[in-house]
């Protein structure tokens, strides 16, 4: 697809942080597609015949940074397929597509690689909040969720790896004075206004 006709918004922030939640919802007022890079992964891990499988389940159960190659491939296939399925569809310009990218980059080769290979993003939606209160939703979640890395022993990985690899990323981009900030600690609308209020300033 054409670089310069796509739209991408990155938005990070730790394991639990509210990355998902808010796009469900940014989606809904704005017109973009979501994409998890976690979801794509986990999609690939299950799918039949996929010769990456075993490699993602033990990276995500470690917490570990699956090799860039697969992912970027994963979210450029996908990205495809959205601007393939919107063509001509209502309030769609053929060719078009906005992207919130849920969960990537976090590692800084990835970052670069997409911006080489695939598109530069516009801005990065970074939610916030404490290492408690992040562990007390994945483990509330992991009640329910089935997801292989919502236990303590994974969550405390995850955590790990975003502060060493992600962190990263994330100061790199301040430095180019792409992030939005955005405190998760408070209630699901409360950081919902504040996301929402960013995504009109880079629509206008
Ligand atoms: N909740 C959310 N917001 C709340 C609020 N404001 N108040 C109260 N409760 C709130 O939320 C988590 C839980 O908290 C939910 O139950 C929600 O209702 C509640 P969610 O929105 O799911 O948080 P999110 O930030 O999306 O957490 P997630 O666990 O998905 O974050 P991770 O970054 O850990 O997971 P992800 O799926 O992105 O990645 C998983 C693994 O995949 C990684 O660890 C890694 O191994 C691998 N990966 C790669 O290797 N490369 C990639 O590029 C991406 C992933
Ligand atoms: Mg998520």
């Amino acid at each position: 697809f054409d670089r310069r006709k796509v739209v991408v918004v990155f938005v990070l922030g730790g394991p639990g942080a509210g990355k998902g939640t808010q796009c469900v919802k940014l989606v809904n007022e704005f017109r973009f597609s979501h994409l998890s890079a976690g979801d794509l992964l986990r999609a690939e891990q299950n799918r039949e015949g996929s010769e990456f499988g075993e490699l993602i389940r033990t990276c995500i159960r470690e917490g570990n940074i699956v090799p860039m190659e697969i992912t970027v491939k994963l979210l450029e296939n996908a990205m495809k397929a959205e601007i393939e399925k919107n063509n001509g569809a209502e309030g769609w310009t053929d060719g078009r597509g906005r992207f919130l990218i849920d969960g990537f980059p976090r590692k800084m080769d990835q970052a670069i690689k997409f911006g080489e290979e695939v598109c530069v993003a516009s801005l990065v939606l970074f939610f916030t909040t404490t290492e408690g209160i992040m562990l007390h939703r994945l483990l509330e979640r992991g009640k329910t969720s089935g997801r292989e890395d919502d236990n303590v022993e994974s969550i405390r990985k995850r955590f790990n790896t975003y502060k060493e690899q992600t962190m990263p990323v994330v100061k790199y981009y301040a430095e180019l004075g792409k992030v939005a900030e955005i405190d998760s600690s408070r209630s699901i609308d409360e950081v919902y206004r504040d996301a929402a209020q960013w995504m009109r300033k880079i629509l206008n």
